[in-house]
Order: C-alpha cells, then sequence, then structure tokens
C-alpha cells in the first residue's frame, strides 16, 4: 500500500518538475503527477518516471567506506571512523601545506541549502581559497555574457512558459526535446499560434524536427553566424534604433564589428549558406516579438561567452530584451543549475551572487557568518584548473567532493583522472559507487532527493521545494549532516545547521541586499505560490511582502546606467580545427534516456544502458567503410574511443558525435578554457574515425 503521495520534484534536470512521491513496498516508491504545479503541468520524461529505481538498489551506498592501506580494498566502516579519518587528514596536510593544500568540488545538482553551507564550509571551517564546481561547466559562459551583457545572471529573465507568446523562438545549440521533454510543448503552443521555431545545431535533432527554419553549421560556427544576422539586420535597417539609443550602449562597435560579416565569409565560416542565412533575417526583422535561447551547443567553446554575448547582440538590436515574450535566455541544465552558483560555490563569489573580492560583500557575510572579514579568503581556480592543479599537478593535496563525477564527466579526463589518483586524500560524498567514487580514499553515503528537503532554482530562477516523501535507507546521511560533521571535528565555532530550513533561513540573511537576494523568500511562501522567483528581498516588518521577479529588465537592466551593454565579439574560431591528421569535427552531448556522468541513470534498470555510440554520416560512413552497430574507434591528440557507429542522415558530413554519458567521450575533448568562463571546450575539437582493422586497434 503505497502512503500518501508528497509533491517534490525530479531528481534531475533544470526544469524541476513537479511529482508526487508515495512509499510503495517496503524500500520503493510511487512516482504519481502533481498537475498544479505550472512549469511541467503533470508532464515528466522518462527519467523522471523511473527516478525511484536507486532506492532499495543494490547499487546503493549504505555504509562508509574506507580504502584500507595494506590491501588497498574499500571497506566498510562507521561514521565516526570515517569522519574522524577524514578529519584528521585534512588537519594535518593543511598544518604542513597550508590552508589551500584542501580543496572542495561541488556541484549544480545540490540543493541550495547544501551548495551554500558547503561554500561556507570551505572559507570558514577549512579556511580554503579552493572550491569550484561543476557548473562551471556547464552554464557559465552564459553566465559571464548576462553579467557582461545585462549586469546580472539569471538564466531566463521570464517563466518558460512565455516561450508560447513570441513570434520568433531561435534556439542555439539547444535539444531540448531530449534534454527537458515537457518544455517541448511549449514549442508546439507556439507554432500552434502561428508562431516560428528556428534551431541550429549541427545535428537535425528531436528538437530540429520542430522548427520552421533549421541551420546546421560546423560545430563551433554559432559566433560567426550571429554576426551574419547583425550585418544584414544593419544592412537591411532592421535595427531597432530608438531601443538601441534609449536602452543600450556600445553599438556603434558592434555595427563596425559586423560590417565586415558579409555573408560570404560567414559561409566560409560556419556552412551555412546565404540564403539559408537570409532566410533567418527575414524571419527576424518581420517580427515583434523574438526570443534568443541559448544551450550548451553554443555555449561550451573556448569562445563560449563572447558566442552568447554575439546572440545577446542580435537581441538587443533588435530591442528585444526587457519586452514582454521577448528577449535573451539561457537554458540552464542542472537540476539546480541556476541557485548552485549563486550561493558561494564558485571560485570566486560568496552567497547572493556577490564577488569575492568585493570588500563590501566581504564585510556583509563575514557578520552574518560571525567572523572577521580578512579571514575569508579570496579567489581560488576554475573548476578544471582546480583539477588539473590536484596533487602532481602543484596544487591541493586533498579534495572532497560532492555531487560530480568527474572521472566521467571533465574534459581532457585521463589526465584528470591521473590527478585524483595522485592526491593523498580524495573523499567523496554520493549514493553511488560512481567513477569517482571508486578512486577514493573514503566514501561517504548520502541521501537523495525525495529523502531529504531541500530547495531548488529552477531554469527560470523560481525558487521551488523539494520535499521529503520517504526514509531515507538505514546508514546514509545528508550531506549537511556530512559537512557539519566536518567542521566541528575540525574545530570551527561558526554555525553549521543540519536543518534545511535554518539553513535557508541563513542563507537568505547572507543573500540579503546580493544581486540573488532570497531574503524574501520563505518554505512556506514557496509551497504557496508553487515557487517564487528572485530577487525576492525581504520587506519591514508590517509592510506586504516582495511578489518575487518573474520578469526582469522592463524597465532598466542591473547595469550601474541602468543600460545594456553591446560587447564586441571577435571570432577566432575554435581551439582546435580540422587538418589533415584529425579532419572532422567531434562534439559531444546527450541522449534522452542518460543523465549527466550516468552514475544515477545507467543503475536504474528500465533505462536501457546500451553503452556510448559514434553518430556518424552515410558519407563518412562510406568513406572509411563503417557500418551501422559495427565498432568504430574515434581518436583525438588526446585519447581514443571504440564504440559502435550509428550511421544517421541527421548530422553533418564533416561531423561526429559521441554522447558524454559513459567513460570516454571525455578522453577526447579538448580542455582549451574560455578565458573569461573558463568553460572547457567540450562542443568541438578535431578528430579523426577509423574501422578497427581486428580486435583492439
Ligand atoms: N536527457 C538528459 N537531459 C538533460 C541532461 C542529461 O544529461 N540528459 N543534462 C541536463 C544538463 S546539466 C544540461 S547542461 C542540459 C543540456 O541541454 P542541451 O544543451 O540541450 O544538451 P546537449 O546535448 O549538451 O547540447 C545540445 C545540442 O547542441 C548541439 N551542438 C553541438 N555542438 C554545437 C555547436 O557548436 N553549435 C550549436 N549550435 N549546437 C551544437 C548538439 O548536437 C546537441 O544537439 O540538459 C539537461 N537535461
Ligand atoms: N563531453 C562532455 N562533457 C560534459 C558535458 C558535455 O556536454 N560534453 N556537459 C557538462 C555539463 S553541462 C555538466 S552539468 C557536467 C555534469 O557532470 P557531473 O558533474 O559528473 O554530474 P553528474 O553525473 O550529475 O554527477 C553527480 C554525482 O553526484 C551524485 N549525487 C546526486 N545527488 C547528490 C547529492 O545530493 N549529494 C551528493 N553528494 N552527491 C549527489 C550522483 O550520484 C553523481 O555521481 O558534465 C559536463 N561534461
Ligand atoms: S524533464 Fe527534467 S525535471 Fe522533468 S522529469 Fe525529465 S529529467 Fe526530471
Ligand atoms: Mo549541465
Amino acid at each position: 500500500m503505497p502512503t500518501p503521495a508528497t509533491p517534490t520534484h525530479c531528481p534531475y534536470c533544470s526544469l524541476q518538475c513537479g511529482m508526487t512521491v508515495a512509499r510503495a513496498g517496503r524500500v520503493g516508491v510511487e512516482i504519481g503527477t502533481w498537475n498544479e504545479f505550472p512549469v511541467n503541468a503533470g508532464a515528466l520524461c522518462r527519467k523522471g518516471w523511473t527516478a525511484g529505481g536507486l532506492r532499495g538498489s543494490r547499487e546503493r551506498l549504505t555504509t562508509p567506506l574506507v580504502r584500507d592501506p595494506d590491501t588497498g580494498e574499500l571497506r566498510a566502516a562507521d561514521w565516526d571512523e570515517a569522519l574522524d579519518l577524514v578529519a584528521a587528514r585534512l588537519r594535518a596536510l593543511q598544518e604542513a601545506h597550508g590552508r589551500d593544500a584542501v580543496a572542495v568540488f561541488g556541484g549544480g545538482g545540490l540543493t541550495n541549502e547544501k551548495a551554500y553551507l558547503l561554500g561556507k564550509f570551505a572559507r570558514v571551517a577549512l579556511g580554503t581559497s579552493q572550491i569550484d564546481y561543476n557548473g562551471r561547466w556547464c552554464m557559465s559562459s552564459a553566465a559571464s555574457a548576462a553579467n557582461l551583457a545585462f549586469g546580472i545572471d539569471r538564466g531566463l529573465p521570464f517563466p518558460l512558459a512565455d516561450v508560447e507568446d513570441a513570434d520568433v523562438v531561435v534556439l542555439v545549440g539547444s535539444n531540448l526535446a531530449e534534454t527537458m521533454p515537457p518544455a517541448a510543448r511549449h514549442l508546439d503552443r507556439l507554432r500552434e499560434r502561428g508562431g516560428r521555431v528556428v534551431v541550429v545545431d549541427p545535428r537535425r535533432t528531436p528538437t530540429a524536427e520542430r522548427a520552421d527554419l533549421f541551420l546546421q553549421p560546423v560545430p563551433g560556427g554559432d559566433l560567426a553566424l550571429a554576426l551574419g544576422v547583425l550585418h544584414l539586420l544593419d544592412a537591411r535597417g532592421a535595427v531597432d534604433e530608438v531601443y538601441v539609443a534609449t536602452r543600450t550602449t556600445g553599438f556603434d562597435d558592434v555595427r563596425r564589428a559586423a560590417a565586415a560579416w558579409w555573408p560570404e565569409r560567414v559561409e566560409r565560416a560556419t556552412g551555412i549558406a546565404a540564403d539559408e542565412l537570409h532566410a533567418l533575417v527575414d524571419l527576424l526583422a518581420g517580427a515583434a516579438r523574438v526570443m534568443v535561447l541559448t544551450a550548451r551547443g553554443a555555449e561550451q567553446h573556448a569562445q563560449g561567452t563572447a558566442t552568447v554575448l554575439a546572440w545577446i547582440d542580435v537581441a538587443l538590436a533588435l530591442g528585444m530584451p526587457g519586452r514582454p515574450y521577448a528577449g535573451y535566455g539561457c537554458l540552464t541544465g542542472q537540476g539546480n543549475g541556476q541557485g548552485g552558483r549563486e550561493h558561494g560555490q564558485k571560485a570566486d563569489q560568496l552567497p547572493g551572487y556577490r564577488m569575492i573580492d568585493d570588500p563590501a560583500a566581504r564585510a556583509h557575510v563575514a557578520r552574518v557568518w560571525g567572523v572577521p572579514p580578512e579571514n575569508l579568503p579570496g579567489k581560488g581556480r576554475s573548476a578544471y584548473e582546480l583539477l588539473e592543479s590536484l596533487g602532481d599537478g602543484g596544487g591541493p593535496r586533498a579534495l572532497l567532493v560532492h555531487g560530480s563525477n568527474p572521472v566521467v564527466s571533465a574534459p581532457n579526463a585521463t589526465r584528470i583522472t591521473r590527478r585524483l589518483e595522485s592526491l593523498d586524500l580524495l573523499v567523496v560524498c554520493d549514493l553511488v559507487l560512481s567513477e569517482t567514487a571508486a578512486l577514493a580514499d573514503v566514501v561517504l553515503p548520502v541521501t537523495q532527493w525525495a529523502e531529504e528537503t531541500g530547495t531548488m532554482t529552477n531554469l527560470e530562477g523560481r525558487v521551488v521545494l523539494r520535499r521529503q516523501a520517504v526514509a531515507p535507507p538505514e546508514g546514509v546521511r545528508s550531506d549537511l549532516d556530512v559537512i557539519a560533521g566536518l567542521a566541528s571535528r575540525l574545530g570551527s565555532s561558526a554555525g553549521f545547521p543540519t536543518d534545511p530550513e535554518e539553513v535557508f533561513a541563513e542563507l537568505g540573511r547572507a543573500s540579503a541586499g546580493g544581486r540573488a537576494d532570497y531574503s524574501g523568500i520563505s518554505y512556506a511562501r514557496i509551497v504557496a505560490e508553487h515557487g517564487v522567483f528572485w530577487p525576492c528581498p525581504s520587506t519591514p516588518e508590517g509592510q506586504a511582502p516582495h511578489p518575487g521577479t518573474p520578469r526582469l529588465f522592463a524597465d532598466s537592466f542591473a547595469t550601474p546606467d541602468g543600460r545594456a551593454r553591446f560587447v564586441v565579439p571577435e571570432y577566432v574560431g575554435p581551439a582546435e580545427e580540422p587538418d589533415p591528421s584529425y579532419p572532422v569535427h567531434l562534439t559531444t552531448g546527450r541522449v534522452l534516456a542518460q543523465y549527466q556522468s550516468g552514475a544515477q541513470t545507467r543503475r536504474i534498470r528500465e533505462l536501457a544502458d546500451d553503452g556510448p555510440f559514434v553518430e556518424l554520416h552515410p558519407t563518412l560512413a562510406d568513406r572509411i567503410g563503417a557500418a551501422d552497430g559495427r565498432p568504430v574507434v574515434v581518436r583525438t591528440r588526446r585519447g581514443e574511443l571504440r564504440a559502435p557507429a550509428r550511421v544517421v542522415a541527421t548530422i553533418r558530413p564533416d561531423t561526429v558525435f559521441v554522447p558524454f554519458h559513459w567513460v570516454g567521450a571525455n578522453r577526447l575533448t579538448n580542455d582549451a578554457l574560455d578565458p573569461v568562463s573558463r568553460m572547457p571546450e567540450f562542443k568541438v575539437c578535431a578528430a579523426q574515425v577509423l574501422v578497427p582493422s581486428s580486435g583492439r586497434p
């Protein structure tokens, strides 16, 4: 008999679909629809429906594991033994090598409460500057760009449903029909209303199937494409001169830069023919409400920030940001991809999206934490640079991981795995023995999703409450308990509460007055209002509460003068271009049934785990003699992967695609970083594909 169903949210992506969870049987759960939650209105994708699959599974960790120095194997330990050991070794390493000898790596899947407490733990209990998180590999280029252009970074500055009322939506590098399936209905409704969808992707994806105009550039071509659009918009007199004059600065320089991007040059850089470019500009120039949305296809490049800025320039030139049902937005990715970057687990940030090198920000947060501001460390290294510096790299000698599986998901993963292996101490908190946990000296088993309570901030900036619905398995603890347990063993006098609602209240105070102000949000309000959009400052006693902010930029931008900034994007091209030895483009991404590094979804029986594959065009397959389902080898300057070929006419003939949910794709990828966001170039590098002669190549 199921117990009463509790409304809560999915464990996976940034849509944070509402669902109900009830206990079923001794350990299982039953997932049901929660129709009143507006973002998904009852719809779930396959991953959501099967999310209970890890409950009661043998794959679930239920006891701490400690590596035995004699046998080299992981063995079960009790919590006190494991935490005492970790604390003692952290302290010894810091005494011998300084505070920064210990590093922390967080995740965009952690609740706001966990992300906040982890940042506080690093800065106060460990006193280390070395903390960053996997969100750096996710939407950081869009975050950098939005901060530069608009003075604030909220993925979508409007509710997702606004898509339905736009006239033209341009999706640059998003496959949302597979990465957030319930969101695709907004595109369908937009088209029913007579609106148009444009999709830009080197692959004709299920999302592209919904497009009125589909453009198929080479990977890394989006920046040049945007410059070409700006060129033609200006040539046609389609720039909104009044908007540009009253709401922005810097257009003249962009106009000059775009003047050199005539259609033939765009075609050489992107493979998009002049008539296709004109077709796109026809749609944009004639529309009253244009929405430009970017996702990882456009952003995960060494020029990701510049690429997003170029598309923001397009939206600004058309006069869209701040206009209803129009503007620019980034579709974030992880469950708490938005909140995860606001509360201080990023190397350069403190809670409330404050910058760690801003003296006023330091003073505010230090007051909330009850420590002298000068005790707070400064900026640390970005995610890839941090992992690359570990152990033999000359940087930190110990790493604590909460909510990431970098052995699978880091670029140039062979190198990163070696760095992890060279650490003096690796501690991983996880639900399962991920590839990264399998390398650890200590593994701490934690609660997941419906076993605990906490808030998540979805792709719209809507703060939602993921409520506990079932009891956790015996033996596991929440990340909050782990953090508090270590902090007290390290002798920290600052508070590390373990009650999520108490942590949320503290987080609200720490964020007050910051860019991402949560101080007016409470659990009760989230429940009553189906989520609250930040910024939502607190109001004085007796005054009406702040309503939250579903839509930004109607009157002004968050820059000092209130105007949006045009930034000149300079096209450099991918860090690695094809050449005679590595003649094709390799790009990577996702499939519907797997999530991220696959640590969770590969262990769920209902989601077929077929292993990685290499998607390639029939023309390329013919040239190298590959056949559908037979093995091929993809090789780059960093490594190689052998996997079955999937021969499809939907991909460009000069490009291959590999999903990154299994070990392998990231042995191939390039670790070239964006100069501003420090985003790695996951989405393009040069590769060769061949058919193995016999046996293993
Ligand atoms: N099923 C599933 N859903 C997920 C996730 C998952 O792992 N699985 N992860 C979640 C997370 S964290 C994220 S960040 C989001 C990501 O969501 P998306 O950004 O939609 O996902 P990706 O598959 O990484 O990339 C999108 C598309 O970019 C295309 N692409 C590759 N290179 C380029 C390029 O140079 N230019 C352009 N324009 N397109 C390019 C790819 O072909 C792909 O179709 O998904 C979230 N949802
Ligand atoms: N080639 C290539 N590589 C990529 C990408 C790409 O497109 N191409 N995309 C990048 C992107 S956008 C992202 S977001 C990253 C994601 O890649 P990862 O950072 O590896 O993300 P996950 O696989 O979600 O890892 C989360 C881990 O934390 C565990 N976990 C889940 N919930 C909790 C929790 O509450 N607490 C703790 N302690 N653990 C928990 C899970 O079991 C899992 O092992 O990959 C990046 N890597
Ligand atoms: S779309 Fe995302 S949030 Fe919704 S059910 Fe699927 S994985 Fe979960
Ligand atoms: Mo992501």
